[in-house]
């Protein structure tokens, strides 16, 4: 039986060998201020850029969205509790299916990879937080650039499948996750999340033991976590060990007042306003992320340029991306590559000859399938969730 164990000092040791690296590509103008990202080395991690290291935050740096999948060890990291789960032993760990269900479920590892059919869909994990940084006022909260987020290849068992072994009762009206992660007692509650049953219930929500192709690492939620493609990854539980049926709405700080947005169009509200009604947060919107030029990157007259990047939006393919280097006077279309599914992102690619010297700006818009697209001026919410507004890279041609 496969154990694996990354004992805590090594955990820690590693948490603390930093390396400042001041080299370093793609500079958003929020960091251009004298701070240089640290790169941290975590278990199972190549260097990914330090928010916090209790609990682990860890944000992927831009240049590795220059391909369609996202690697394993550059998958970005998020942690609420600094009690997490560092070694688990998949020959006594269970997952628990109880609450109201006909009977109560105990499944090993073994026991969810043979007795549910095996799905796999490429899906686009990105934090609500994504982008908090640019957000002006500025808003609390890790302050992430675009790093918050991976197009990954997950395999495992259908929720659905799980529940209905168990045998959902007619009443239930919530389904409620917990993982191996325990309180911070003094500060941060149990991280519980839950699904109403209809999306809960859903074809294409599934419980993960494979990124990738391979085990989950331990930072990303060894054994198993839920994945709920379109989805927030708030919602996407990790080292998952208790699903419960509920009659009644979970009562949860992380499902409320945590990870909630106003409900008005857009989930927005006037900058430092508090909104009158809020909703939890769910479907991701459009975004689109020019990976390549990195910002104020010169470039010459005259050359031809790959300008590359990526687009995506909940679950709705991508239907174009539109380039604009005079702020938005004209725009042209990129070339939009192969998406893995209405999950994944796209990459495109625009080759720009500048033929005159100048600062330019280059902008880029992605629109989905229904239509929704993105806004040019940033929709604020009090937590700084969803940010999709439309970038502008500034460069330099000589
Ligand atoms: N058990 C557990 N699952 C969790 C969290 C957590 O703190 N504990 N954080 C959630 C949030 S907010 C995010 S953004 C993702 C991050 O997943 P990752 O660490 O694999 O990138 O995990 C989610 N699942
Ligand atoms: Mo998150």
């Amino acid at each position: 039986m496969m154990k694996r164990i990354v004992s805590r000092r090594n955990f820690l040791k590693t948490a603390g060998a930093l390396t400042a690296v001041t080299a370093f590509g793609s500079l958003p103008s929020t960091l251009m201020a004298g701070e240089a990202p640290r790169l941290v080395k975590f278990p199972e991690k190549t260097e990914l850029i330090l928010l916090s290291s209790r609990p682990p935050q860890l944000e992927t740096p831009l240049k590795y969205f220059k391909e369609l999948i996202t690697p394993n060890d550059a998958l970005f990291v998020r942690w609420h509790s600094m009690d997490i789960p560092t070694s688990v032993d998949v020959g006594s760990w269970k997952l628990n299916i109880s609450g109201n269900t006909e009977k109560e479920l105990n499944l090993s590892l073994d026991d969810i990879k043979k007795d549910f059919e095996k799905v796999t869909y490429t899906a686009v994990m990105q934090c609500s937080g994504n982008g908090r940084s640019f957000f002006q006022p500025r808003v609390q909260g890790g302050q992430w650039l675009h790093g918050a987020m991976g197009n990954v290849t997950w395999s495992g068992a259908r929720l659905k499948d799980i529940l209905n072994k168990a045998g959902l009762k007619k009443d239930s009206v919530d389904v409620a996750f917990n993982g191996l992660d325990t309180p911070d007692p003094s500060s941060i509650p149990d991280f519980k999340k839950s699904l109403p049953v209809d999306k809960a219930l859903e074809e294409e929500v599934f419980i993960a033991y494979e990124m990738n192709g391979e085990p989950l690492t331990m930072l990303n939620g060894f054994p198993v976590r839920l994945v709920v493609p379109g989805w927030y990854a708030t919602y996407w539980v990790k080292a998952l060990s208790d699903i419960t049926v509920l009659t009644k709405e979970i009562n949860s700080f992380w499902m409320k007042p945590a990870y909630r947005i106003p409900d008005t169009p857009g989930a927005c509200v006037a900058p430092g306003a508090s909104p009158k009604h809020t909703i939890p947060i769910n479907r991701m919107n459009t975004k689109s992320v020019v990976v390549e030029p990195e910002i104020n990157a010169t470039l010459k007259s005259g050359a031809a340029v790959d300008i590359m990047g990526l687009a995506f939006s909940g679950g709705y393919s991508i239907k174009d991306v539109l380039v604009s280097m005079d702020n938005g006077k004209t725009w042209a279309a990129a070339e939009l590559g192969k998406d893995k599914g209405r999950y994944s992102w796209a990459q495109w690619r625009f080759t720009w000859k500048p033929v005159k010297p100048g600062k330019y700006s280059i902008l880029a818009r992605a629109t989905n399938s229904i239509g929704d697209s993105q806004p040019f001026e940033s929709l604020w919410n009090p937590s700084g969730f969803m940010w999709n507004k439309i970038e502008s890279i500034e460069v330099n041609v000589v």
